[in-house]
């Protein structure tokens, strides 16, 4: 067993990161991620209301324990769940983010976890905080934006292993959907489900760009103050101006919620074609610090 080497895998990735333990060389495994889909289940509760349209990724997370994560958030929703070993999760809610000081690309903050550095990260002193012990057998939902450092243990027979599935952030629960699929199955092979969630989670960053969790509507007059964050180019307010456009499907010089969710999944993409969907921010183990932050 290697020490503290964190295999991950996940559908269309490759191995290079961890190339450098000489355990694989640039293999791409989809074959050995559609085996794990197969024997992996989609458990009851993501299985109405929306959330099969916004299956993100599935990864297994292997190791022999000792790993950590950086101090990071996703712009997805995850539900992690724990086949062996241990996790410590430190979990902070999204509406605490002027504490928390992400200056590293890809939503992660560059404290060293086990030595926090209170002179250069001043917000940690007092910023409200959960924790959660997972042990084999746990899932745990981690939503979207909230921030959070992992460390994992290994079990007794010296291994760490855990599924997560990121899905795009459902911003309303589709009740009727419920209705129509009637009595649910307590869970369904991952297999079963495609991962297709690049345009839902376009939509989902337009409903936070215009702050429609707040309101139920924008005018034009709205967007020049509004910003994109995971854009994959700078939006300037002559494209705020065709966003708005595609979105005002009845053309009233409003957009509503409802019109963000009319709007086809072809035009969303049309508008953000270069956009990737948002993986495992801070997750992927990086040259400088092999160990640094391997996890979800
Ligand atoms: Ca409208």
């Amino acid at each position: 067993m290697y020490k503290n080497v964190l295999l991950v895998l996940a559908p269309g990735l490759t191995l290079d990161s961890i190339s450098e333990y000489g355990l694989y060389k640039n293999r791409k495994y989809n074959a050995c991620a559609f085996l794990t889909l197969g024997e992996f289940m989609l458990l009851r509760n993501m299985l109405c209301g929306g959330f099969l349209d916004y299956l993100q990724d599935a990864v297994m997370w292997f190791s022999s324990g000792g790993t950590k994560s950086v101090l990071h958030y996703d712009a997805v929703d995850n539900i992690n769940c724990l086949f062996e070993g241990s996790k410590e999760l430190f979990m902070v809610d999204k509406k605490e983010h002027k504490h928390i000081d992400i200056d590293h690309e890809g939503s992660f903050s560059g404290v060293d976890v086990e030595k926090v550095d209170l002179h250069k990260y001043p917000g940690l002193k007092d910023v409200p905080w959960y924790n959660a012990t997972m042990e084999a057998g746990d899932c745990l939902f981690i939503p979207y934006k909230w921030f959070h450092h992992v460390r994992s243990t290994a079990s007794d027979r010296k291994r760490n292993m855990a599924v997560n599935i990121w899905f795009a952030h459902l911003y309303r629960f589709d009740e009727e959907d419920c209705s129509r699929r009637g009595d649910l199955p307590d869970f369904e092979p991952l297999s079963k489900y495609e991962f297709t969630a690049t345009a839902e989670q376009i939509r989902s960053m337009l409903l936070e760009a215009f702050e429609l969790e707040e309101k139920d509507s924008i005018s034009t007059e709205d967007l020049e103050t509004l910003s994109f964050d995971g854009a994959p180019f700078e939006v300037d307010m002559g494209y705020k101006l065709d966003i708005f456009e595609t979105l005002d499907i009845n053309k009233d010089f409003v957009v509503t919620v409802d019109e963000v969710y009319q709007v086809p999944t072809e035009h969303l993409v049309e508008l953000f074609p270069d956009f990737a969907p948002d993986g495992p921010n801070g997750d992927e183990e990086d040259e400088e610090e092999p160990h640094g932050h391997d996890e979800f």
